[in-house]
């Protein structure tokens, strides 16, 4: 258990902050294995973060989200940005060795020091990913990435759940995938920010574009000056149409700061956050209680016809947040 060994935190934090790739390494392992001690780590990352751009990539397994974010990242390398990559899988049961393949696929990048890679798994976390990854953003923020790049497996909720930790999220489709674009995915019509057509090298793409097109103006109500979501085509095993992505990015980045959507977007994520935080250690504190006289008590109670549940749940509330 990671989080049962102590570790000298403000030494890990410096060298985090000095770009020092084991020291990050170690904080998001202190991340996902829930540790006592990130408290310590946050408080002390706090004023070294709101630097990097969080961009989210989401979409259907084998769309081609790893392979256009190694693709993005030699791009943003190629501008002399630091980079951090979060791959994370909410349903894998590995952690820290999670996406094997994706880490193959990575493997240009591994010997880069101005790369970042990691891949995260959160099933079995209380608060799973919405838990997770805001905090290994953190670490990468304070880091120095100026860019961090998060992979999600578009499984329903996740998908949610990325564009609300995101600056930008970017929603993947391709060709023949199976998935069309139908209305169980509508879903995904109101999270991107940027579309992107990938596999443009087969067959339907045009036609996958076009039905997306289609999609986005018939829930469009847009006002002038509102954002338009583009859709690039790309080609991402050959890196074609990167670079639009990239500019579809830098576009969307200044519209944000320029309609103050930036500053929104950071703001309604650290309430999630904190709302993520507190209702994970209320739960935790409730479910210490599971065979516990007070919680019993309460339930024979309820039984014997003196109190009802809901009474009972405040008095529960009121017991554990006091500390009790
Ligand atoms: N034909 C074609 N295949 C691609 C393209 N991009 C990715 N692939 C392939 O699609 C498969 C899934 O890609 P991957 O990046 O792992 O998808 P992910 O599951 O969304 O991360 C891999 O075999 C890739 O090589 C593309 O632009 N064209
Ligand atoms: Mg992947």
């Amino acid at each position: 258990m990671i989080g049962a060994v102590n570790v000298d935190v403000p030494t890990l934090v410096e060298q985090a902050r000095e770009g020092r790739p084991r020291a990050v390494a170690r904080l998001i392992s202190l991340v996902e294995g829930a540790s006592p001690q990130l408290r310590e780590v946050m408080a002390l990352l706090a004023p070294l973060t709101g630097n990097a751009y969080v961009v989210g990539l989401t979409g259907s397994p084998g769309v081609g989200k790893s392979t256009s974010t190694s693709a993005l990242v030699a791009a943003y390398r190629r501008a002399g940005k630091r980079v951090g990559v979060l791959a994370v899988d909410p349903s894998s049961p590995f952690s820290g060795g999670a996406l094997l393949g994706d880490r193959v696929r990575m493997s240009e990048h591994a010997s880069d020091p101005g790369v970042y890679i990691r891949s995260m798994a959160t099933r079995g976390h209380l608060g799973g990913l919405a838990w997770a990854a805001p905090q290994a953003i953190r670490v990468l923020d304070a880091a120095g990435c100026d860019i961090v790049l998060v992979e999600t497996v578009g499984v329903g909720q996740s998908e949610v759940e990325i564009a609300s930790q995101a600056d930008t999220s970017v929603v993947l489709l391709a060709p023949g995938m199976g998935d069309g674009i139908q209305a169980a995915k509508a879903g995904i019509l109101e999270i991107g920010d940027v579309y992107v057509v990938n596999k443009a090298d087969r067959d339907g793409a045009d036609a996958t574009a076009r039905e997306l097109n289609h999609m986005l103006a018939l829930g469009e109500s847009r006002g002038p000056g509102d954002w338009r979501p583009p859709i690039v085509k790309t080609v991402a095993a050959r890196g074609e149409g990167i670079d639009e992505v990239v500019e579809a990015l830098e576009k969307h980045r200044a519209w944000m700061d320029e309609h103050g959507v930036l500053n929104e977007r950071r703001r309604s994520r650290a309430a999630h956050e904190v709302e993520t935080i507190a209702v994970t250690a209320l739960r935790e504190r409730i479910g210490d209680l599971r065979g516990d006289q007070r919680l019993d008590a309460l339930a024979e109670r309820i039984v014997a016809g003196e109190l009802d549940p809901y009474t009972a749940a405040d008095t529960l509330v009121e017991g554990v947040t006091a500390g009790a």
